[in-house]
């Protein structure tokens, strides 16, 4: 099983490789081939990773290579996870990135070789989850430059989704496993609407059982639509540690059969489901049967207020293409 993961020697990669190596990940008992990816300049510290993974001695591990170039990694991957990408308020070339059209760009550039490289030489049923932002706009990037349908795409809502969870678990102190059919929809960005009112905790409705709107709309959604922004400001680095999880999660969401009765969270392309523009990627809540095959599940009803909600993220992943449409 061979693994691709860029950005490796980032700060999410140091904790979602270990993760990826526990037993259980991955529905084969086929050893991980890895295939780490860094920008020349990180090998460096990439290699002083790798030393501490082998001194790990996973049993679940075949072997581990590195490479400063996409080409040569992606050559029969069955995963790719793609978590390198350029920050905002990085300064390239005496400019610093501040601005989202730039950031775009800039990563747009890379996601395109990364698409084509996928699209030429990783397996036909690859999958491909990418973490780097802005996630949804360079997925869809890599999406039309490997130009084969027949891979899978995603990019990562799972934080998002944990993150919500998180929040309920403790509103009505229940737990997080008791949590089912919670849904991300629309883009991995401050505008993402998770939803409640299709929500179940222990078989009761979620939103029935809260019981005040005012908490849903002045509390919980603008908690998780600006987690990301909060755990920068008091940690002074973005997460790091939960995204890995959430990466991690992923993976094993689409490698084994989702539990009966619930979804699991990644943005795929749109084919117009719950009204998202067809032609952009977009949270939604999923399915997978564990063999390859992830479906959209359309049995949501939304409420006004969720339609507005994903109106409102669907308009800023629409602005996004736009932005990149010399891309794609
Ligand atoms: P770091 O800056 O620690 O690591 C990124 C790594 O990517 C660096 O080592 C860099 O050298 C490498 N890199 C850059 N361009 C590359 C390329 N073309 N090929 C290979 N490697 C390349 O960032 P980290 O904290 O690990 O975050 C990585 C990305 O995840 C960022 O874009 C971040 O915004 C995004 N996130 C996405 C989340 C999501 O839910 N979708 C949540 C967490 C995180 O904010």
């Amino acid at each position: 099983m061979k693994v691709v993961i860029t950005g490796a020697a980032g700060q999410i990669s140091y904790s979602l490789i270990p993760f990826l190596c526990e037993k259980g990940v991955f529905n084969s008992d086929e050893k991980l081939d890895l295939a780490l990816v860094e920008i020349p300049g990180a090998m460096g510290r990439l290699e002083g990773f790798v030393k501490e993974l082998e001194d790990s001695a996973y049993s679940t591990v075949n072997s581990i290579s590195i490479f400063d170039n996409i080409q040569d990694a992606v050559l029969d991957a069955d995963w790719c996870l793609l978590v390198g990408s350029i920050p905002r308020g990085i300064v390239l070339n005496g400019k610093e990135i501040k601005e989202r059209s730039d950031l775009l760009q800039i990563n747009g550039g890379i996601f395109t070789e990364q698409g084509k490289a996928i699209g030429a030489h990783a397996k036909d049923d690859c999958k491909i989850l990418v973490v780097g932002n802005p996630a949804n706009t360079n997925a869809l990037i890599g999406y039309k430059s490997a130009e084969k349908n027949t891979q899978l795409w995603m990019a990562m809502t799972m934080l998002d989704a944990l993150r919500a969870k998180a929040q309920l678990s403790q509103k009505l102190s229940c737990h997080v496993d008791d949590i089912y059919r919670l849904a991300i929809f629309g883009n991995h960005s401050p505008t993402m609407f998770p939803d409640l009112e299709n929500t179940l905790v222990a078989g009761k409705n979620a939103y029935q059982e809260i019981d005040d709107h005012a908490w849903v709309e002045n509390d919980f959604l603008p908690k998780i639509q600006q987690r990301g922004a909060e755990i920068i400001k008091a940690r002074g680095a973005s997460s790091a540690s939960s995204a890995a999880r959430a990466a991690c999660d992923t993976v094993k969401a689409v490698e084994h059969p989702t539990r009966s009765g619930d979804v699991f969270n990644a943005a795929v392309m749109s084919d117009g489901a719950y009204g998202m523009p067809e032609g952009i990627f977009s949270g939604f809540p999923l399915i997978s049967d564990g063999n390859g095959s992830v479906e959209i599940v359309r049995d949501y009803s939304l409420s006004d207020f969720a339609k507005k909600g994903l109106e409102k993220t669907a308009n800023e992943l629409v602005e996004e293409r736009d932005l990149v449409k010399d891309l794609i």
